[in-house]
C-alpha cells in the first residue's frame, strides 16, 4: 500500500500539446494510485479539451506571478526542467524539505542511463542547501520506463476499434486500414498521401496542422486514389489513446504521442520534434537502435528508410511499406518489451517513499 502523498507538479508550456500532455498524464495517474497532485501549469487552455473531466485528486493551478499561497507538499516534481519560481523554492527549505525532482525528456540515447537517479545538490540560489534529483524516462531497466498506468494494457486488451470507430461515424469499409494523421508542418506529406491511397485506406486526420496540410494536399472532397480522409476534433487524451488502438497505422509526433503509440502496439512512424543543427536525427536513431533490435535485417532497413523519410532526414521522398503483418508483429512485441519495464509512475512514487 502506497503511503498518500501531496505532489507539486509544474508544467512550463514552451510550444505545442507535450508538455501538458505528458504532465497531465503524470497527474492523473498518480491520483488514481491515491495521491493528491498539485498541477501548476502557465498555461491551461489545452486542457480544456485533452481533460475536459478533470481528475478526482487533481487540483489544478495557474502557474501565474504572484503564485497562490500554498506550502510545498511531500513531492515537487518540475517537469522538463522548468525552473520553479523562486518563492516557492525558498519555501522549501525546511527542516524537512519535500522530494525535490526533474523529471525529463523521453529519450533513448545512452546518456539517460548514466544520468538516471543521479542528484543535484543546489549550492547557491533560492534552492541553496537542497538536491534535486533527475529522473528520466527511458526503455530500458535502468531508466524510469514510461508513464503506464495499472489499467492500460487490460483496457486496450477489451477494446473494440469498430464499435469506437462507429461511435466516431466512422464505417470501415472491408478490407480497408484504418490509419491516424498527427503531424508537424511536413513536406513529404502529399507524396506520402498518394502511395497510402494505392490501398483502400481511411485516414483519421488530427486538427490543425495535420488537418490543415492535408486540406491542402486533397481539396475539400479529402480524396484521393482508394483513400478517404476523416477530420476529427481534438479528442480527450483518453480518447486520443482509442485512436491510436484503433487504427492498424499511426503517424504521431512529438514525445506523449510517440509513448502512446508504442502501447498501442501497432505499427507506428514518429515525426520527431526538429531540434537545431539536426539533433533530433541522432534521437531518433538511437530510438531505432533499440525499436529495430529484433527485426530482420531488411525489415529493420525498411523500416529506418521510412522513418528517415518521413523526417525529411534522406533525400527518399516516396516510401516503401515494409511487410504488414512483420510489421504488427514488431510493433505487438516491442509493446510487451516495454511492459516489462518500470513504469514511470511507480518509479516516482517509490523513489519520492524511499527519499521521503
Ligand atoms: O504536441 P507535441 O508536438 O508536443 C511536443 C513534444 O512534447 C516535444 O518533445 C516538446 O519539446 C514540444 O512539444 C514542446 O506532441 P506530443 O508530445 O505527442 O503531445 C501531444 C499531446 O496531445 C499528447 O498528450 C496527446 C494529446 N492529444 C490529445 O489528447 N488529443 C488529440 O486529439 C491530440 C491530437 C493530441
Amino acid at each position: 500500500m502506497t503511503q498518500s502523498l501531496q505532489w507539486d507538479l509544474f508544467c512550463h508550456v514552451i510550444d505545442n500539446f507535450g508538455d501538458v500532455g505528458v504532465s497531465w498524464r503524470l497527474a492523473a495517474d498518480l491520483a488514481r494510485r491515491g495521491q493528491q497532485v498539485r498541477l501548476w501549469i502557465d498555461d491551461l487552455s489545452a486542457l480544456a479539451w485533452m481533460a475536459p473531466a478533470g481528475q478526482p485528486g487533481v487540483e489544478v493551478l495557474r502557474w501565474a506571478e504572484p503564485l497562490p499561497d500554498r506550502e510545498p507538499g511531500d513531492v515537487v516534481v518540475e517537469t522538463f526542467g522548468c525552473q520553479l519560481p523562486a518563492t516557492f523554492v525558498q519555501r522549501m527549505r525546511r527542516p524537512r524539505p519535500p522530494v525535490w525532482i526533474n523529471f525529463e525528456y523521453l529519450s533513448a540515447e545512452s546518456y539517460v542511463e548514466r544520468s538516471h537517479g543521479l542528484p543535484s545538490p543546489q549550492l547557491e540560489g533560492s534552492g541553496q542547501g537542497l538536491s534535486k534529483w533527475f529522473l528520466y524516462p527511458g526503455f530500458t531497466p535502468r531508466t524510469a520506463g514510461l508513464i503506464r498506468e495499472p489499467e492500460l494494457l487490460p483496457r486496450r486488451a477489451a477494446f473494440d476499434a469498430t464499435a469506437w470507430l462507429a461511435s466516431h461515424g466512422v464505417q470501415r469499409q472491408p478490407g480497408e486500414r484504418v490509419v491516424s494523421l498527427f503531424c508537424y508542418e511536413n513536406a513529404a506529406l502529399p507524396t506520402w498521401l498518394d502511395s497510402l491511397a494505392e490501398v483502400p485506406t481511411v485516414l483519421l486526420v488530427t486538427p490543425d496542422q495535420a488537418a490543415r496540410q492535408v486540406r491542402c494536399a486533397l481539396g475539400d472532397g479529402g480524396r484521393t486514389g482508394a483513400l478517404r480522409t476523416v477530420m476529427l476534433p481534438y479528442l480527450p487524451q483518453d480518447e486520443f489513446d482509442h485512436l491510436l488502438w484503433a487504427s492498424d497505422l499511426n503517424f504521431v509526433r512529438g514525445e506523449d504521442s510517440f509513448s502512446r503509440a508504442q502501447w498501442a502496439g501497432v505499427p507506428f512512424i514518429w515525426q520527431i520534434y526538429p531540434q537545431v543543427d539536426d539533433f533530433h536525427a541522432v534521437k531518433l536513431d538511437a530510438f531505432l537502435d533499440r525499436y529495430l533490435d529484433a527485426a530482420a535485417p531488411a525489415q529493420g532497413a525498411q523500416i529506418r528508410a521510412l522513418w528517415h523519410g518521413w523526417n525529411g532526414l534522406s533525400g527518399v521522398a516516396r516510401p516503401t511499406w515494409p511487410e504488414r503483418q512483420d510489421w504488427q508483429r514488431l510493433a505487438r512485441d516491442w509493446s510487451v518489451h516495454l511492459a516489462a519495464l518500470p513504469d514511470a509512475t511507480d518509479c516516482l512514487l517509490r523513489f519520492a517513499a524511499d527519499r521521503g
